[in-house]
């Protein structure tokens, strides 16, 4: 049954290589994000509202070193609330969590487990139905989190990874908090058998000394992250926050758009260069055109670009706002900043019966 399954995704941040995953009850609504990434906060929220979802928590499974967790930043923006482990000594969270404590969103949850070893406060989140483990860096694929800083500890994560996941039944899918080849999901079951450093048949001395020979340099963004993460992400003054453009009400899409309605657009016209990305015979076609538009048609945006005035927002219009999406990018890439596309495109306009010039 659908309604019975979890809704899940897996999005990554390819600057630090983290994986944030969203996990929501599709009946009730409610969501999760496990191990948001600050910068990403935006790609978060459209990705939350596309799908209609209430973000209740935001799951640290650890005191990240590479990245600034996206935890305080989204509950400033959605108020969520902020879970991580009691051990990390974060401060500013909602609900610190003691090993096997469960947090629910609607008719499921995942449940806390100890998995110290890369950091004191690490956590693994296993859901309900134990079929996915969120292992944070505990264990990567084919791999695991290093343990040369932040009270790292070979023994201790030996130990952890033995008692708290592999206990797990072989098929329970791992999700790890990075990768950095590319490998998206592995399982209990095959981690005993392939991981190099942590199959079932490496003993406790030969994955310490494994452990202390790995020769990383450290992350580079470490030294501004862990203080950062320290406060659950609540950022230093110095940082520059969400920034909206500021000239229109602009929403912006998971797809990576800046859109406009067609209300904002109706009363502003007269503020902004209407650019329509249509052919000629559409533009003077049944459906018509925005009074006051300029006809650019797509395949001609680039080398007429020049025409456009760069002091002045722009709003790119066509049939759907399909074309007219992909004209937004032309224009970024030609320089300009306050550019939107028209939501829904000429369709939508005229069902919401918006004046239209020519047309039928
Ligand atoms: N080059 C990366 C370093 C990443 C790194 O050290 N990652 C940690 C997780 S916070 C780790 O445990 N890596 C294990 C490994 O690469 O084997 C960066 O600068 O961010
Ligand atoms: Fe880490």
């Amino acid at each position: 049954m659908l309604e019975d399954m979890v809704t899940f995704r897996q999005l990554f941040d390819p600057q630090s290589s983290t994986y944030t995953y969203l996990l929501a009850d599709p009946v009730t609504r409610q969501a999760l994000l496990i191990d948001p990434v600050f910068e990403q906060a935006r790609r978060d929220i459209a990705l939350v509202e596309e799908l209609g979802l209430k973000l209740l928590w935001t799951l640290d499974t650890h005191v990240h070193a590479d990245h600034v967790t996206g935890a305080w930043l989204l509950r400033e923006r959605l108020a969520s609330r902020i879970a991580i482990g009691a051990a990390s000594g974060a401060e500013g969270a909602d609900r610190t969590l003691e090993p096997l404590e469960r947090v629910e969103f609607g008719r499921r949850h995942v449940e806390a487990r100890a998995t110290p070893g890369h950091t004191n406060g690490c956590l693994t989140y296993v859901l309900d139905d134990r079929t996915m483990a969120f292992t944070g860096d505990a264990v990567l694929i084919r791999g695991c989190g290093r343990t040369d800083f932040q009270q790292g500890s070979a023994r201790t994560l030996y130990r952890s990874v033995r008692e708290q996941v592999y206990s797990l039944p072989e098929g329970c899918l791992i999700y790890p908090a990075h990768d950095y080849r590319g490998l998206t999901c592995s399982s209990v079951g095959e981690e005993k058998l392939y991981n190099p450093r942590l199959a079932e048949s490496v003993g406790e001395g030969d994955f310490v000394g494994y452990m202390e020979n790995l020769g990383l340099a450290h992350p580079q963004q470490m030294d501004a992250a862990v203080p950062a993460n320290l406060k659950c992400g609540r950022p230093g003054e110095e940082r520059a926050l969400l920034e909206q453009p500021e000239w229109a009400p602009l929403t912006y899409t998971f797809a990576g758009i800046w859109e406009l309605n067609p209300g904002w657009l109706e009363e502003n016209a007269r503020a902004v260069q209407i650019v329509d990305v249509r052919e000629a015979d559409e533009f003077n076609g049944p459906l018509g055109h925005i009074e006051g538009a300029r006809l650019v048609p797509l395949g001609t945006l680039a080398a007429r670009a020049l025409e456009l005035d760069a002091e002045v927002p722009i709003v790119t219009v066509c049939r759907s706002g399909a074309r007219s999406a992909q004209a937004t990018v032309l224009l970024k890439k030609a320089g300009f900043e306050k550019v939107a596309n028209l939501s829904g495109g000429m369709l939508r306009w005229r069902a919401q019966r918006y004046p239209v010039e020519g047309g039928e």
